[in-house]
């Protein structure tokens, strides 16, 4: 069996994505997902222009030895982009795989863990009535764990808090805004919101916080101290990750779960995080760390740790992602929760899905492979227009340092 062709379709249904698709000599094409929020051109550039012309004629079943092929035996390696294009091929080969066996992924990857997969929703408002209202409209609807974010008084825009009544969209077409932020009102502010959650919304509910990796370590290590009593799923990217060492003064003064890795791409970024076991859940999706090769590997490591999953799945991750998430998830014995953002309903104009929500969980069907599909023509009407993520300054003007 051999790779005869590949293609990187670029759309923007809404919003951006990058779908890579491997063709083979017989018949058989597989899907991954390429796209990276705001950088979308960069990876279908190295897809198209360094990894396709090394991919045509290897047989598509080695996923072990393409994968380190594209990694390993590429001088530059890790980083966001060339690790994006890694994942994509590397899910479009299992797709292959699964197809070409007739079952679907989970089963290539260790079977049913379990039936199906907890998800957690976005909840987000101006002010803390708005958020606890929509909370409790979200748990009406099903979702037993729900994000809490909130406008913060004093702050202009609080990312992760959605304008108007469209999507929550964090990319903006055109080059970067600009926002301001001031940690010190957050940090003052934030704990106020999940004391009222509690009291309207109950224990039972699962809350969960990002904050976008908008502190340092010592002001992180606060705000996990303070939101000790309100029980949190986990708080996410409460630092920047670059710096491994800075989890150690969050876990050291407080008992509030820890997730991090949404822009992680390789194992090394959590070495140190696991083997000191300063959090509790991976963020690090397919479609960004390495793809299924990769990802098993990351698992493995992290289930000696007692480390679980919790895969970023925002809206700008592809449903051919999310489909693969799923399955990984169901898969694995250290499975945590999965992110769930409903895609506009445009997508499902391009991408044909398998996976459905019901009673706050994710299901997938036994379609072989990933089990989602593209339409090229519908793909076709919705041509890439650049949108990129937002540039952070202190109310100064100052740029951040975290
Ligand atoms: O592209 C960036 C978004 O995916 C990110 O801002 C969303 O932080 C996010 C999350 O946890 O979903
Ligand atoms: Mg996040």
């Amino acid at each position: 069996m051999k790779i005869t062709s590949a293609k990187v379709i670029v759309c923007s249904p809404g919003r951006n994505f990058v779908t890579l698709k491997i063709l083979t000599d017989e018949g058989v094409y597989g899907l991954g997902d390429a796209t990276l929020n705001g950088m979308e051109k960069a990876v279908a550039s190295y897809l198209e222009n360094y990894c396709i012309p090394s991919l045509i004629g290897r047989d598509p079943r080695n996923t072990e030895d393409i994968w380190h092929y594209f990694y390993r035996g590429v001088y530059w390696r890790r980083g966001a982009v060339s690790m994006t294009a890694v994942s994509a091929i590397d899910m479009a080969l299992w797709d292959i795989k699964g197809k070409i066996l007739g079952t679907p992924l989970y089963n290539l990857i260790g079977g049913k863990s379990r039936e199906k997969v907890l998800v957690y929703c976005h909840v987000n408002g101006k002010e803390t009535g708005e958020v606890t209202e929509n909370a409790a409209k979200a748990i009406e609807n099903g979702f037993r764990a729900v994000r809490v974010q909130c406008g913060v008084p004093g702050v202009g825009h609080a990312y992760g808090v959605q304008k108007g009544s469209r999507a929550y969209e964090p990319a903006h077409r055109g080059i970067p805004r600009e926002e301001y932020f001031d940690t010190s009102k957050y940090l003052n502010f934030i704990p106020s919101v999940f004391e009222k959650a509690r009291q309207v919304l109950g224990s039972d509910v699962h809350l969960l916080h990002d904050v976008h990796h908008r502190c340092t370590p010592v002001e992180a290590a606060r705000l996990a101290q303070e939101l000790e009593p309100f029980h949190l799923f986990w708080l996410e990217d409460p630092v920047a990750g670059e710096l491994q060492e800075g989890l150690r003064m969050i876990r050291k003064i407080s008992t509030t779960p820890i997730a991090i890795g949404e822009v992680f791409n390789t194992i090394y970024d959590y070495t140190t995080l696991f083997s000191e076991q300063l959090i509790d859940y991976v963020r690090m999706p397919i479609c960004h760390g390495g793809g299924i090769t990769h990802l098993l590997k990351v698992f493995a490591m992290a289930s000696v740790y007692h480390i679980n999953s919790g895969f970023h799945g925002a809206t700008d991750l592809s449903p051919v992602n999310l489909a693969a998430s799923i399955h990984f998830n169901m898969a694995i014995n250290n499975f945590g929760i999965q992110e769930y953002m409903p895609h506009q309903e445009e997508v499902n104009e391009v991408f044909t899905i398998n996976y459905v929500f019901k009673d706050g969980f994710l299901n997938i069907d036994d379609t072989p492979g990933t089990g989602v599909d593209i339409d090229e023509k519908a793909a076709a009407k919705y041509p890439y227009e650049m949108a990129r993520l937002p540039v952070n300054r202190k109310m100064d003007g100052t740029m951040f340092n975290w």
